[in-house]
């Protein structure tokens, strides 16, 4: 066979570009959350992720940068599953990625909205490159493996067949879980909403945004997109917000002056382990 053509000036091949359908997917999955999951097994497992958890197809060139977001606090024993299951995933869905789990510091209240928001800034600071993001609960695995983390010309909604809904979709406008917007997207939306402190509605206001703003979400087939939540009990500091019902009504109003225009935040420390980098960061309380 002919050698690999060469850039003028550097020694690595110029890589043909990644192929729409990967192949060596495997469709479904087995996934269960029942033996214990240590990170050093993890490690071992994936020695061709990179610090900070980044990878690069050896063999391809990606058209997108994806960023991979995940909002955090004491869930070590989800995430272990999650780096588990999903690097092996990301590498045969030959993408370039990295992964970013934001960890919102302190007990106040948690507010996931507000951790997405602060995940886009800090991922695109490391890389300006990222023009895709997928934002996605530490306790969601995808069951098969053509559920491809990318970005299209519409936002893009992942976890549509939860175990937990008995494999559908809980309600027509449902955003949660696990989603996709380009960089375009977000920006266009004005991000995601700071202001829901506590569980429930930040998703919907989000759907509200992408319909006010004429997109439509896309979703893959029903046979594909399906997921395993790991069961948890309730979190501590993250109560149902007793005002997301008001607030999912106002999100016209709201979205011009709350998002990512508007966020203040404080990173505390930014820490690149072998699967992942870890941003912890103040977004301060509910007022
Ligand atoms: N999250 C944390 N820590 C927290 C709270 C939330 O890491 O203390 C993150 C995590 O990524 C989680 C996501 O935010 O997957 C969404 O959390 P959630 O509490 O809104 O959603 P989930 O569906 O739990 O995981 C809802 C309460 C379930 C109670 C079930 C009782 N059987
Ligand atoms: C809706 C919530 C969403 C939530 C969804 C699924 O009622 O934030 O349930 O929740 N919206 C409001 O509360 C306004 S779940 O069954 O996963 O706990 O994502």
């Amino acid at each position: 066979p002919e050698a690999p053509s060469v850039r003028p000036g550097s020694l690595a091949p110029i890589l043909p570009p990644c192929p729409d359908s990967p192949p060596g997917l495997v469709g479904r999955l087995l996934i269960e959350f029942t033996s214990p999951m240590p990170l050093e097994r993890v490690q071992r497992e994936n020695p061709g992720v990179l610090l900070g958890g980044r990878y690069t197809p050896p063999d391809c060139t990606p058209a997108q940068t994806v960023a991979v977001i995940i909002p955090f606090r004491h869930r070590e024993h989800h995430l272990r599953y999650w780096l588990h299951y999903l690097h092996p995933i990301l590498r045969r869905q030959r993408l370039r990625y990295g992964i970013y789990v934001i960890n919102q510091h302190g007990e106040d209240t948690f507010n996931r909205a507000k951790l997405l928001n602060v995940g886009f800034l800090e991922a695109l600071k490391e890389d300006a490159s990222y023009d895709c993001f997928i934002f996605s609960d530490v306790d969601l695995v995808p069951m098969d493996d053509r559920n491809l983390y990318r970005c299209g010309d519409q936002p893009r909604h992942f976890a549509i067949a939860m175990d937990k809904f008995g494999f559908r979709l809980p309600y027509a406008g449902y955003f949660g879980g696990v989603s996709g917007l380009s960089k375009a997207q977000f920006l266009r939306i004005n991000g995601f909403p700071n202001e829901y402190w506590g569980w429930g509605g930040e998703d919907d206001d989000i759907f509200n945004r992408i319909s006010l703003t004429g997109m439509k979400i896309s979703r893959p087939d029903v046979r594909i997109g399906r997921y395993r939540m790991i069961k948890h009990d309730r979190d501590k500091h993250n109560e149902p917000n007793p005002q997301r019902f008001t607030k999912i009504q106002n999100t016209k109003l709201t979205m011009k002056r709350d998002g990512i225009g508007s966020v203040r935040y404080q990173v505390l420390e930014v820490s690149r382990q072998p699967l992942f980098t870890n941003i912890t960061v103040d977004i301060g309380r509910p007022p």
